[in-house]
């Protein structure tokens, strides 16, 4: 019989490599979807044909026990969230209630359709629970780089959120021995990632700009320093998490600190344009607290868990931005723009 995983967040970046994933490793694979006609069922319209989907809200407690009951997952994987920081500032208790209510909401629905009300050990036949946790929750870096048992301090409501789901998800561990991991994974990209984040955000716009459909790009802090790896390598680490005997909490990155002025001159470079031409700064765009500078301490996890990312930097930049070229030139000739992104 295949496994069964149920999959929050399932038309995100990271549940769309997820599900193909699995797929690939012959699971069955549920994605909870919330509301009527969800506009971003689009992104793995690759895969609907293989997926199933089950009706659900992190905001909805009935509904996540119901859809756990439903599908009798072997493994969930918890990717539901607000994931945009800024959106946090300005809509905080939502944002607190969706990343971090919402991992109490989903444990207790394991809690309460596996019948858990005190310590369980037998791991082998549990339900087991994958936290997308951050490194956000770092935040003002008190070490770099940072690994499982740096403390934290999260800069941004999202991030108090993250810290939350982080902390509920090892008291369930604790409190009722469920196998419940949490990923404290760096930023991760792909050419499936939204438009408000800033790698995707340059990339649509250098393809824009090299098309003569844009002329100016504005961006804030060109200084932050984050470890940036591909979204495909880090589902990978996702799983594998899932498959050891014994429930932890993990830190994936790359270990290799770049700026965001690396990530613009290289995807400029790229179509042999020179940024300093279309980069503006809007200090609107600078964020109330900024995190300064992530980068992950991989030890741990390539060890134990036998991974490692397989994209460096340039060429996920690279990536991103030819597959924005071939985006963009078709919707150009179908005369269906995506309008420049304004985050
Ligand atoms: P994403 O592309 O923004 O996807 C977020 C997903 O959450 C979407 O499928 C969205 O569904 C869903 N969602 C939002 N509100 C929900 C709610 N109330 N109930 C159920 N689902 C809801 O994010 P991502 O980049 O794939 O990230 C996946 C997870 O990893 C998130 O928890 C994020 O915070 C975390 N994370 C991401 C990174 C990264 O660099 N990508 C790093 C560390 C941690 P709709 O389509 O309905 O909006
Ligand atoms: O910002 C700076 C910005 O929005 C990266 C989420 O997946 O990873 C992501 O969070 C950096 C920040 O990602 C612009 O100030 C400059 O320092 O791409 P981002 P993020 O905030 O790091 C973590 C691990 C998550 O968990 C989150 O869910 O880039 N930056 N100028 C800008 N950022 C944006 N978005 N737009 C700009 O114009």
């Amino acid at each position: 019989m295949p496994k069964r995983a149920l999959i929050t967040g399932i038309t995100g970046q990271d549940g769309s490599y997820l599900g193909e994933y699995l797929l690939s490793l012959g699971y069955e694979v549920w994605g909870l979807v919330r509301g009527q006609a969800n506009p971003r069922k689009s992104r793995i319209s690759r895969l609907a044909a293989d997926l199933n989907f089950i009706n659900g809200d992190l905001m909805d407690q009935a509904s996540l026990v119901s859809a756990v009951d439903k599908v009798q997952p072997h493994e969930v994987y918890n990717l539901g969230a607000i994931s945009f920081v800024p959106m946090s500032w300005e809509q905080p208790e939502l944002v607190t209630e969706v990343n971090g209510m919402g991992v109490l909401r989903m444990l207790e629905a394991i809690r309460i359709v596996s019948g858990l009300s005190a310590p369980h050990r037998d791991h082998g036949s549990q339900i087991r629970f994958y936290q997308a946790s951050s490194s956000e929750m770092f935040g003002k870096a008190i070490e770099t780089p940072q690994s499982e048992t740096t403390g934290f301090h999260p800069r941004s409501p999202y991030g108090v959120a993250k810290v939350y789901g982080h902390f509920i998800t090892r008291n369930y561990r604790e409190s009722f021995g469920m196998y419940a991991v949490s990923g404290m994974l760096f930023n991760h990209e792909s050419p499936r990632r939204g438009a408000e984040f800033v790698t995707r955000k340059i990339s649509l716009a250098v393809a824009r700009i090299k098309l003569g459909l844009q002329d100016k790009l504005s961006l804030g802090n060109l200084d932050a320093v984050r470890d940036w790896g591909f979204a495909g390598d880090y589902v990978r680490a996702m799983h594998a998490m899932l498959q050891q005997e014994d429930p932890g909490d993990w830190v994936i990155g790359t270990g290799v600190m770049h700026t965001v002025r690396d990530a613009v001159q290289i995807a400029f470079d790229h179509v042999g344009l020179d940024w300093r031409d279309h980069v503006v700064i809007d200090p609107q765009l600078v964020r109330p607290a900024e995190v300064e500078i992530l980068c992950a301490d991989i030890g741990r996890a390539s060890a134990a868990l036998n991974w490692k990312p397989t994209v460096a930097f340039a060429e996920l930049m690279q990536m991103m931005v030819e597959s924005d070229v071939r985006q963009v030139t078709r919707e150009h000739e179908y005369g269906d723009l995506l309008t420049a992104a304004s985050w």
